[in-house]
């Protein structure tokens, strides 16, 4: 049985994992309206992910005998100024889950819950699989600048990242 504490900060990731998926979301409508097809693809997969990892601590949360809840989220950004500005936006937001994560881990070092702490490991190495996936994309993006020409290719390398990832 899982302890009260550990249940609600599990609630709460299960907040900001779906909170991330709709922010994901709406940087993928964004990208699609401004002509980023493949950018749009790209968060698009990316916000099913964060569904998934949801999913994933809802599941764990029940089996373990606590209750996983829904609550109200924010609204999401709808409009950004450029593709370079959303994916700094995107890096952030992971770097803020991976802060999230590392007090869960934290937490159940603290209250001695090794089963979560044993779970929590999968989500620590997609932190990192997800932070160096998005920095990657930046670095480009740096070089590109504002070039048109650059911006399209990036746009069709993201769109065969969403398709091979
Ligand atoms: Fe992109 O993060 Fe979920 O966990």
């Amino acid at each position: 049985m899982i302890s009260e504490k550990v249940a609600k900060a599990l609630n709460e990731q299960i907040k900001l994992e779906e909170h991330s998926s709709r922010i994901y979301m709406s940087m993928a409508i964004w990208c699609e309206v401004q002509g980023y097809p493949g950018a749009a693809e790209f968060l698009y997969k990316h916000s099913d992910e964060e569904r998934m990892h949801q999913l994933k601590i809802v599941k764990y949360l029940n089996d373990r005998g606590g209750h996983a809840k829904l609550c109200s989220l924010e609204q999401p950004a709808l409009e950004f100024t450029s593709l370079k500005i959303l994916f700094d936006e995107v890096l952030k937001h992971e770097v803020l889950v991976t802060n999230s994560i590392n007090e869960l881990v934290h937490l159940c070092m603290e209250v001695r819950d090794y089963t979560t702490l044993n779970f929590l490991q999968w989500f620590v190495e997609e932190q990192i699989e997800e932070e160096s996936l998005v920095k990657g994309v930046i670095d480009k993006l740096n070089l590109a600048g504002e070039a048109k020409g650059g911006l399209f290719h990036i746009d069709k390398e993201l769109a065969s990242l969403a398709a091979n990832t």
